[in-house]
């Protein structure tokens, strides 16, 4: 009787299993940030998605707080196809995809509102599939909101101010140009390092939106937040190539129509996070600082003169600005 049973339940498993198919897979997804933040959220809600879609056959797991590796080293894992999918800003991918140099450029966005109608239509999607050849299939966008530039010791007010600063940005050529053409001495480094960087002195500064700046504790090593704004760089949410192409046809597209769900659920924590991140720093000693926007915005002619060089690009910048 007890053998029968365990035959039974042992040809059950069995079953259960090949009902699966043999292709059933958990994909691993990496992010820098802990969780609670609306990106790491947001990929987990796509998995629950997914599984719901494929009923029960594809789930996703995170790996966050960067314990798969920095933003670059994420993006090397899901080309080779050790990793499925990496959520990571746009800026990393700056170097590899030239179109992903279009949505990062400074003062492009005129209001969230305007990034978000462009990045949910077809400019979008053409950034999107540009990063196929390279080995990445680009899912979605996520917010990033507006970036900022803050500091350590002396507060940035105006243009001049920022002038010889040492601050740290992503690791993108075109980030380097950005923050030269403020006047200021840029220093690529992984999001992860920045906090000590900070704390002794190696920069003076950094920017990033306010969910960043409050989560990464960065609020209270540098207190000098200016409301500069001077780009909206997108999160962008990659799936390896390699993996994609060994996925049927009905798979990948659960695969996506998951990633598109999870973009109105990311912008309801986003808008909430963005509110609660402001008051956080606030409340640990953060000042917020408003600046000669204006000023910023018309040092940013190199940036565009080195980056936007091609008719391609060139007709992506257009249609931006054109889109209302
Ligand atoms: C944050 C992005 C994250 C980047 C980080 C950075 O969410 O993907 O790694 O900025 O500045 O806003 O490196």
């Amino acid at each position: 009787m007890k053998l029968k049973t365990t035959l039974l339940a042992t040809a059950a498993a069995t079953m259960a299993f090949i009902s699966m198919g043999a292709q059933a897979t958990e994909f691993r997804s990496a992010d820098i940030h802990p969780d609670g933040y609306p990106t790491v959220e947001a990929v987990k809600f796509m998995g629950e998605r997914l599984k719901a879609l494929t009923n029960g056959k594809h789930s996703i797991k995170v790996f966050n707080n960067s314990a798969l590796g920095n933003e670059k080293d994420t993006i090397e894992q899901t080309k080779i196809g050790a990793l499925a999918m990496a959520r990571v800003n746009i800026a990393p991918m700056n170097n590899i995809c030239a179109e992903t140099q279009v949505p990062t450029m400074p003062f492009l966005f005129r209001s969230k509102e305007h990034m978000r109608h462009v990045l949910d239509g077809s400019i979008g999607e053409q950034i999107l599939a540009s990063c196929a050849p390279q080995g990445f299939i680009g899912l979605v966008y996520y917010d990033s909101g507006a970036r900022n530039l803050y500091t350590a010791k002396k507060p940035v007010r105006t243009l001049a101010d920022a002038k010889g600063m040492k601050i740290r940005v992503q690791q993108s050529d075109l980030w380097v140009s950005l923050l030269e053409a403020m006047g200021a001495n840029a220093t690529p480094m992984p999001f992860g390092e920045v906090y000590t960087a900070l704390k002794t002195g190696l920069v003076d500064g950094a920017e990033n939106n306010y969910p960043s700046y409050e989560s990464s504790r960065h609020f209270e090593v540098a207190k000098y937040y200016s409301i500069t704004e001077h780009s909206m760089a997108p999160e962008m949410l990659l799936f390896s190539k390699r993996t994609w192409d060994g996925l049927s046809a009905e798979d990948q597209k659960a695969v996506r129509t998951a990633a598109k769900e999870s973009v109105p659920f990311m912008r309801k924590l986003w808008d909430e996070r963005e509110e609660k991140s402001l008051a956080t720093v606030k409340a640990g000693g953060a000042e917020i600082i408003t600046v000669d926007k204006v000023s910023f915005q018309n040092a940013m002619k190199p940036v565009y003169d080195k980056f936007i060089t091609d008719a391609k690009l060139k007709d992506l910048v257009k249609r931006i600005q054109e889109t209302k």
